[in-house]
């Protein structure tokens, strides 16, 4: 499809410049993007790679680096990563994303910080000018002791009355994320997602929130594969 093979454009043209031979620890994101990621970085060869080591981002990253034959790596051994490349579910002109569609921003948002580059690959439907244009809610993760609570909370107190609790559709009841918590998609007013910084920290300090899937100013790249077979980068 159109969206695929945009998906695999922005994937190989990011891998293709930001993946260097002197790369040794890689940050391997999660979604349906990345796959691309790692067939590319597959493609550079075993010489090159069997000198590498790839840290995941959850269950799926592991199984897709695990599956590659590329050796897996943990952040507790290597807390500083040289590159990450991950997707998003929407990035804007200052490339700050929305991340959080496949419930894995917590471990993301983990990598993305420890890495020197933090690169973001997506299709053209990503490629935004705000935040909240195509993807509705912002993804929050919290502990599942106190989720009544933050959706309490994002009804009344921030502004997110439609907030709901993300539910399974291959198994009764919740989302579960691979930490064991729940996830709740809050959209918010185009006013407050202008000031992503803002609306990140004001969530962020809702008791039993985990991780907020608002990265701001933490990506150095965003590659974007076109229906025209053109790729746009924001850097
Ligand atoms: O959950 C995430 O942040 C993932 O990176 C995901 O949302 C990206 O989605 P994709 O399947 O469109 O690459």
């Amino acid at each position: 499809s159109v969206i695929e093979q945009s998906k695999r454009l922005a994937a190989y043209t990011a891998v293709d410049q930001h993946i260097l031979p002197k790369h040794k620890v890689i940050g391997i994101g999660s979604g349906s993007t990345v796959p691309y990621v790692v067939e590319r970085i597959v493609q550079q060869g075993e010489e090159l790679n069997k000198g590498r080591v790839f840290v995941p981002t959850g269950f799926q990253s592991k199984e897709l680096i695990v599956e590659s034959k590329l050796s897996l790596g943990d952040v507790d051994q290597f807390p500083t990563i040289d590159v990450t490349i991950d997707g998003a579910d929407e990035v804007d002109s200052e490339l700050n994303c929305i991340k959080g569609g496949g419930a894995c921003h917590l471990r993301e948002k983990v990598l993305a910080e420890a890495a020197e580059t933090f690169v973001l690959v997506a299709d053209y439907r990503k490629n935004v000018q705000y935040l909240g244009t195509n993807f509705p809610g912002v993804p929050i993760e919290v502990v599942p002791f106190a989720y009544a609570k933050v959706l309490q909370n994002l009804h009344h107190r921030l502004g997110s009355p439609n907030a709901t609790l993300r539910m399974a559709k291959a198994k009764a009841g919740p989302v579960v994320s691979d930490n064991g918590n729940f996830i709740i998609d809050a959209p918010f007013s185009l006013e407050a997602m202008k000031d992503p910084f803002t609306l990140m920290a004001r969530i962020k300090m809702l008791t039993g929130v985990v991780e907020v899937g608002l990265f701001c100013h933490m990506a150095q790249a965003a590659y974007f594969g076109n229906q025209d077979g053109s790729v746009t980068v924001k850097s």
